[in-house]
C-alpha cells in the first residue's frame, strides 16, 4: 500500500464564506481530497486577530466546517477540526515567535495592508499571524499546502523557520520539522471585489456587495452582480491590463462553466455587460444552489457536525501533539521521566 501524502488548509471563520475561499481553496481541497490525506482547520484563533464579536464566533466556526461539507468535502475521506480544540497550536506557535527574527516578520504584506485598515486598533496577534499559520502547518508534517496567491508568502515563512530557525540550529542530522511544499493553484487563486476588480474579494470588506457569499439568496446575487462594476466598452475582455473587473467576472464565469478563458473570451467577445452579467448571475446561481441545500441540511443537524469535528479532532490531536512533543524535546525543554 503506497502511503498517501498529507496537505493541510483552512479557512477563519470570520464571517460569510464568498466566492473567493471557494474558488481559490475549498474547491482545490475537493479536486485534491482523494490523493491526499487531508486534514482541514478551521482557523478560530486566526479569527480573533481582528476585532470579532464572540456572539458570532462559535457559530460562524459551525458554519464554515458546514460549508467545507456543502462545497464537497467528504468527512469520511478528510479530517474537519477546530484549530482552537488543539491546545498544541498556540504552543507550537510561542516557541516559532522566540525563534523568528522580526525582521522577517515586517515584510509580511498582508499584515502591511490588514493593519491599514484597523488603524490604531492593531493587535500584536495580527502581526504573528504568519507565525501561527506556520505552527498550523508544520504540527501535522504537511508535505504540501495547496494555497492562492495571497498565501504564498506565508508559507515561504514557514518553510524558512522550519528549515533555518528549527532544523539547521536545533538537530545535526535529522530534519525536526518537514519542509512543506507549496500547491499553487492557478485558476481562481485571487478572485477580486465586485466593487474594485484591482482588490482581492475579502470577507471583512465592510461592503457587502464586493462579495458574492456562497449562502447569498438568488435575488442578493442579481442585485450584487447588477451593482457590480463595469466599464463603457463592449466584449468581456481578460487580458486588457485597464479592465480589471473584466478579467474577474470572465474569470469567475470560466471556472463556473468550467470551460477554458480562452473559449470564454472568444464567446464574449461582442457582448455587452448587460447580456455578460444575466448570463454569469444564472451561473452562480445554478452553481451554488446545491451548495445552499446541503448547507441547511447540515446545519440543522449539529449532532452530526459536532461528531464530524469531535473524529477530526481526535485524528488531528495525535499528529499535532507528537510534533510538539518532538520539538520541546530538540530544544531542551524539561521531560517528566516515566
Ligand atoms: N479573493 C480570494 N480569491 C482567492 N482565494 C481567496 N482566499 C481568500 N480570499 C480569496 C483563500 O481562502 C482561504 C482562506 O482564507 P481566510 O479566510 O483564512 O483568510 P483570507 O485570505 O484573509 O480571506 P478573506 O476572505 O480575505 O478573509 P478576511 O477578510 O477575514 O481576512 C485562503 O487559502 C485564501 O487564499
Amino acid at each position: 500500500m503506497t502511503i498517501k501524502k498529507r496537505i493541510l488548509s483552512g479557512v477563519q471563520p470570520t464571517g460569510d464564506l464568498h466566492i473567493g475561499n471557494w474558488l481559490g481553496a475549498i474547491n482545490n481541497w475537493v479536486t485534491l481530497q482523494h490523493q491526499y490525506e487531508t486534514f482541514l482547520c478551521v482557523v478560530d484563533l486566526h479569527a480573533i486577530t481582528a476585532s470579532y464579536n464572540p456572539k458570532e464566533l462559535s457559530k460562524n466556526t459551525l458554519s464554515t466546517a458546514a460549508l467545507y461539507i456543502a462545497c464537497g468535502i467528504d468527512p469520511k475521506t478528510c479530517s474537519i477540526f477546530v484549530q482552537s480544540q488543539i491546545s498544541a497550536h498556540a504552543e507550537l506557535c510561542w516557541i516559532l515567535n522566540c525563534v523568528t527574527p522580526i525582521n522577517w516578520m515586517e515584510r509580511m504584506i498582508q499584515f502591511k495592508e490588514k493593519s491599514i485598515d484597523q488603524a490604531n486598533n492593531v493587535s500584536i496577534g495580527l502581526f504573528d499571524y504568519p507565525i501561527l499559520m506556520a505552527a498550523d502547518i508544520l504540527l501535522y508534517d504537511a508535505d504540501f499546502v495547496p494555497v492562492g496567491e495571497d498565501q504564498k508568502q506565508h508559507l515561504e515563512l514557514a518553510r524558512d523557520i522550519a528549515q533555518q530557525r528549527i532544523n539547521a540550529k536545533f538537530s545535526k542530522d535529522k530534519n525536526i520539522l518537514k519542509i512543506p511544499q507549496p500547491i499553487i493553484m492557478k485558476r481562481g487563486s485571487k478572485i477580486m471585489s465586485l466593487i474594485d476588480g484591482t482588490k482581492k474579494m475579502s470577507k471583512s470588506d465592510p461592503n457587502d456587495g464586493s462579495r458574492i457569499n456562497l449562502l447569498d439568496a438568488p435575488e442578493i446575487i442579481t442585485k450584487k452582480i447588477k451593482r457590480a462594476k463595469s466599464d463603457s466598452s463592449i466584449g468581456i475582455e481578460f487580458n486588457n491590463p485597464e479592465r480589471a473587473e473584466s478579467k474577474n467576472l470572465l474569470m469567475i464565469y470560466s471556472i463556473l462553466s468550467g470551460k477554458e478563458i480562452s473559449q470564454c473570451e472568444n464567446e464574449f467577445s461582442e457582448t455587452g455587460w448587460g447580456t455578460f452579467k444575466k448570463l454569469i448571475t444564472e451561473k452562480l446561481i445554478e452553481s451554488l444552489e446545491p451548495i445552499q441545500e446541503k448547507y441547511k441540511i447540515l446545519i440543522n443537524d449539529p449532532y452530526q457536525l459536532n461528531s464530524i469535528l469531535q473524529e477530526g479532532k481526535g485524528k488531528a490531536e495525535v499528529l499535532a501533539n507528537k510534533t510538539l512533543n518532538r520539538v520541546k524535546s530538540k530544544l531542551g525543554f524539561f521531560e517528566i521521566e516515566k
